[in-house]
Parts: C-alpha cells; sequence; structure tokens
C-alpha cells in the first residue's frame, strides 16, 4: 500500500477503532497511531512491559486491546522489568518448558518522560547487559497524562503547563537517538505514524535483530500540543517535510538518513498549526525566537548534508 492510500485510510479511521474498542484514549491520538502500526508488524509473540503513561490506560483489566501478553511497570523500571521477563523467558527455554518457536520478543513501552529522564539510568545499564529487548518510545514530548508538564524531550519554546511564560519551554530537547547510538546498541530509528512506509521497514528490521534496539516514534498529541485531532496526520507529515523530525536509522556504527526532504518547508508551517506554540505568533510575531527554532533546525541539515559530501 502507498503512503497516500495509507494516510487516506488514516484520516477515515475513528481513533477508537485504532486498537479494539472501548480505548479511553483521545481522538486523533498520534501514539496510538504509530503503535497500531509497529504492534501489527510486532504481533502477538510480545511481551509488553509499559510504563506508567498514557497508554497504560489501554490495559484496563480485565479488558485488553493487546493479543499478547502485557505487563506494568513504574516509570523509572521498564527496562528492568524487560530484563527479568527475558531472563525468565531464558530459563524457560534452558529447561526446555518452552520450545525456541514459543520463544516471545520483549518490548518496553513508554513515553519520552520514562525514555528520556527517569528510566534512563534502567535504560543504560540494560544496553550495557546487552539486553534482547526493542525500547519503544512514543514521544509525545511532555508528561501528557499527568496533565501535560514539561519533560526531558519538550522542544525549546513549546508552551506546557509548567512553562506558560511568553517564551514557553526554556530548556532543549534531549538528543535520545544520540543516547542510544553513544552506547553502541543493535539499533536505533526515528519514526512517525505518518511515515508508515518508513515505519514499517524500520520495524521489521527491528523485528528480526537481537540485541538492545530503539525505536522513537514522534506521537502529535492534540491534546497536549493543542490542535485539532483532524490535523494529526498533517502536523506529522509536516514535521518531516520541515525537517524538526528527522527520519534516520542507526546500525553498525554508523547513521543513516531514511527520508532527505528535497525541499524543506519553513518550520513555521508546523509551528503555526500548534496552540503550544501560538505565543510566537501572537499578539505579535517572536521573530527571534522564530528564526532561533529555524536555526536549529537549518543547522542539524546542514551538518547532515556535510556528511553526505
Ligand atoms: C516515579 C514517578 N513519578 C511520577 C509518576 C506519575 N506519572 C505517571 S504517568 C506520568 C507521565 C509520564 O510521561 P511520559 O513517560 O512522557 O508518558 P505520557 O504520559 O506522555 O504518555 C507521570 C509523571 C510516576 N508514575 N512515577
Ligand atoms: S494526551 Fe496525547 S498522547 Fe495521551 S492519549 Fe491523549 S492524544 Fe494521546
Ligand atoms: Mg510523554
Amino acid at each position: 500500500m502507498s503512503d497516500e492510500t495509507m494516510y487516506k485510510h488514516m484520516k477515515d479511521l475513528p481513533s477508537s477503532r485504532l486498537l479494539g474498542t472501548g480505548t479511553p484514549m483521545c481522538a486523533g491520538c498520534g501514539g496510538l497511531l504509530a503503535i497500531h502500526q509497529i504492534y501489527d508488524i510486532l504481533g502477538e509473540k510480545t511481551v509488553l512491559v509499559n510504563a506508567a503513561g498514557c497508554m497504560t490506560l489501554l490495559a484496563v483489566y480485565p479488558h485488553t486491546p493487546f493479543r499478547g501478553s502485557w505487563l506494568y511497570t513504574s516509570m523509572a523500571s521498564a527496562p528492568a522489568g524487560a530484563q527479568g521477563v527475558r531472563d525468565a523467558l531464558d530459563v524457560q527455554l534452558a529447561r526446555g518448558r518452552i520450545k525456541p518457536d514459543e520463544d516471545l520478543q520483549v518490548v518496553v513501552l513508554s513515553g519520552d518522560g520514562a525514555a528520556y529522564g527517569m528510566g534512563l539510568s534502567s535504560t543504560s545499564n540494560a544496553i550495557e547487559q546487552d539486553l534482547d529487548f526493542i525500547y519503544l518510545c512514543y514521544d509525545n514530548e511532555g508528561y501528557a497524562n499527568t496533565g501535560q508538564q514539561s519533560s526531558p524531550a519538550t522542544p525549546h519554546g513549546a508552551r506546557t503547563s509548567t512553562s506558560t511564560g511568553p517564551r514557553g519551554f526554556g530548556g532543549h530537547k534531549k538528543d535520545l537517538f544520540a543516547i542510544w547510538a553513544a552506547h553502541r546498541p543493535a539499533y536505533v530509528a526515528t519514526v512517525i505514524g505518518t511515515e508508515p512506509v518508513d515505519l514499517a521497514r524500520k520495524i521489521e528490521k527491528a523485528k528480526g535483530l537481537k540485541g538492545p534496539r530503539l525505536i522513537i516514534a514522534l506521537s502529535p498529541c492534540p491534546t497536549g500540543w493543542d490542535f485539532d485531532p483532524r490535523e494529526t496526520v498533517e502536523i506529522g507529515r509536516l514535521a518531516v517535510k520541515t525537517g524538526i523530525w528527522p527520519l534516520k536509522e542507526y546500525e553498525n556504527g554508523k547513521v543513516t538518513h531514511t527520508k532527505l526532504p528535497s525541499r524543506r518547508a519553513p518550520v513555521e508551517e508546523y509551528l503555526v498549526k500548534q496552540g503550544r506554540y501560538a505565543h510566537l505568533f501572537k499578539p505579535a510575531r517572536n521573530e527571534a525566537m522564530l528564526a532561533e527554532i529555524q536555526a536549529g533546525v537549518d543547522g542539524y541539515w546542514a551538518e547532515v548534508e556535510a556528511d553526505h559530501g
């Protein structure tokens, strides 16, 4: 299926249908869009180890949209939970209690607050131990579940419930891709649910590898980013078209960009659609801040282009 056909299909699909019925998620949730596609590829032979966040609300006992296994952990300890599950599976395999074809893929599922912040030290240890697991981070750029506070993934200048001043969030989004790559894991990739072909290729690849693997899915969040749920697909596409969300992968010590926008759209086209950046446009345009954000994106791509010769 082409990207265009997929977009049309996504636009027609109510978000409540994305993962079974009765999910308590917001309409137009970009995280759910990505997880739905990823889970379709990973399949039911997975154990999801889910750190506290929006997606823990998907499984409310006794109901769950996941056809495989699911385990809840605290925010900081999902990779430690994954280690326990992997160890238990390995013991069962060694004792012949499960056959190799009954083995399960261990997948941490967490938001950016856990992946970029609270869970980072247990993640670092899991990578160092060469844990055989996939870490799937849906990155909605804030602590969404507890009221849209800033997280270490919040972009510079965005308004959150804890950065309400005229300049928005004063910090800068942490580079989780680089932090993981510095550990030399098996695989690291960025994806977005609105680029389904790129996403599918990367998940298929991650599924076939062993060792620590990270997937970071930028997840447009209508509630936290303040936009109409109908705009999720458009905002996701603009994140890639403006170059603010580079699609890339790391493998064998090398970073490859999987989609090089031939003519990048001005980043303003992405920002203006989101209420979290409204203070940059009204009551007066904040030219300095808009130029600063654009310069950050331009600087990133200038380095990429230099590397590509
Ligand atoms: C140690 C700890 N501190 C705070 C909380 C409260 N808490 C539950 S979910 C959540 C937000 C998590 O943010 P993120 O990981 O980005 O997931 P999202 O809510 O955005 O889906 C917080 C702060 C917690 N569960 N554990
Ligand atoms: S708050 Fe954002 S990430 Fe959480 S369910 Fe709603 S749209 Fe999705
Ligand atoms: Mg979050």
